[in-house]
């Protein structure tokens, strides 16, 4: 905690090379506002809330008995599609692999989508417990939890089999089903409410069942905000066959991934996912202390609607056009969503109506650069996505 306090500008910085991310391969998605962000290294500031938010859990794992965390925290962010997905036995095809989701360099590597890249890595190193924090990538809905860039903290911790009577040879459903397998998922739990607790004090939160192919049992976990419920992370106990992938099959365990962002929106009280990325000296300054501080908003601009529709071709990923609209407004866009739908029975065709708002964290906008910048966005869907604008 203390090192980090006093560390110079993380080697993670290394990778803030556009150059790395743009290529000329068929495959290559990533925008250049997208390569811009890469390498930013907000998780190692010491005076960032991301930053702060991570030397915070580090502190609470680091005073856990029983095991040592090690931690990584400048991990390559262009991965493999073995680690990203295979070693995860995230199948060919998964959603999450698909080109509208993810952001691909080359076919075969890609920018993380998720700090469970790394698990089998360092699985494989020996590691039995670690924390492994960075930058990961998605292409996904635009709103003000949801940043195509955000950072995930990823944390495994192993129990030999040996020491858990009854569990060597359980596989499949018997494993499910056994004590041993329900102690780590209760281990998982109570480790996980209780840095909650070290984050927020007393706060509402809530266990959701959920699916990932590479832990089983798997839930997600949700915290009030703002008067709604907020998902924070995913964790469950890790599949044996990812233990085996990773030649660790004498060793049973969980893990989780937490969004940084999330939780350092509900602690800071930070309104806008888009604030973590600004440069403004209005948001910096608040956190020179390094503490945990309540944001003082000093966004009060007014926001600025405008809606478009079109007739969509067959194939239309939405994903693409919110990447587009951020492309050419960057982060002035606020919010993107879909306000109406229908399809005509005769025409056989479906038009999609969009709201897009418009703010900008730290001034006024005119209406005229809008209707410029929207003019530009109903010109580029048109040509790039080939849908008929109405
Ligand atoms: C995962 O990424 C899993 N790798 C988590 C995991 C790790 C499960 C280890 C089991 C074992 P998920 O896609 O739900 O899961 O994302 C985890 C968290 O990242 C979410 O709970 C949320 O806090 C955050 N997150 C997801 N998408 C975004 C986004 N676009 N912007 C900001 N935060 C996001
Ligand atoms: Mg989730």
């Amino acid at each position: 905690f203390t090192q980090l306090h006093s560390a110079p500008p993380s080697s993670s910085t290394k990778y803030a090379d556009p150059s790395r991310y743009l290529s000329d391969h068929p495959n290559n998605n990533v925008p250049p506002h997208i390569a811009a962000l890469v390498g930013k290294g907000l998780h190692t500031r010491p005076n960032h809330p991301i930053g702060i938010i991570r030397a915070k859990i580090q502190e609470y794992f680091s005073s856990l008995p029983h095991q040592d965390f090690t931690i990584y925290d400048a991990e390559d962010p262009i991965v493999t599609t073995t680690q990203c997905f295979d070693d995860l036995r995230i199948p060919p095809d998964h959603p999450g692999r698909s080109p509208s989701d993810t952001y691909y360099i080359t076919d075969t590597t890609l920018l993380r989508t998720h700090t469970s890249a790394h698990q089998s890595e360092h699985l494989r190193s020996g590691a039995d417990a670690f924390l492994c924090a960075g930058d990961v990538y998605r292409r996904d809905e635009i709103d003000a939890s949801h940043y195509p860039a955000f950072h995930q903290l990823e944390g495994v911790r192993l129990f030999p089999v040996e020491e858990m009577k009854g569990a060597e040879g359980k596989e499949g459903q018997e494993w499910l089903e056994s004590e041993e397998c329900k102690v780590i998922a209760e281990d998982l739990k109570a480790t996980l409410e209780g840095l909650m607790d070290h984050l927020f004090g007393e706060t509402e939160k809530r266990w959701n069942e959920d699916y990932f192919p590479f832990t089983s049992p798997s839930y997600e976990l949700e915290i009030k905000y703002q008067g709604e419920w907020l998902e924070v992370l995913g964790c469950g106990v890790v599949h044996e066959e990812v233990l085996q992938t990773s030649d660790r099959a004498d060793r049973r365990g969980w893990a989780f991934g937490l969004g940084l962002e999330r939780l350092a929106m509900i602690l800071f009280e930070i309104p806008d996912i888009r604030l973590f990325w600004t440069e403004d000296q209005r948001f910096h300054s608040q956190f020179a202390s390094g503490e945990i501080v309540k944001f003082e908003s000093y966004s009060k601009y007014p926001p600025v609607y405008k809606d478009i529709a079109f007739w969509i071709p067959e194939g239309f990923v939405e994903n693409d056009f919110f990447e587009l609209a951020r492309g050419i407004a960057g982060d002035i866009v606020e919010k993107m969503e879909l306000i109406d739908e229908f399809t005509n029975p005769k025409k056989g065709k479906t038009s999609k109506c969009y709201r897009i708002t418009y703010r900008s964290m730290d001034r006024s906008l005119t209406n005229e650069e809008i209707d410029a910048l929207q003019m530009q966005v109903r010109e580029k869907v048109a040509e790039d996505l080939g849908v008929e604008v109405r």
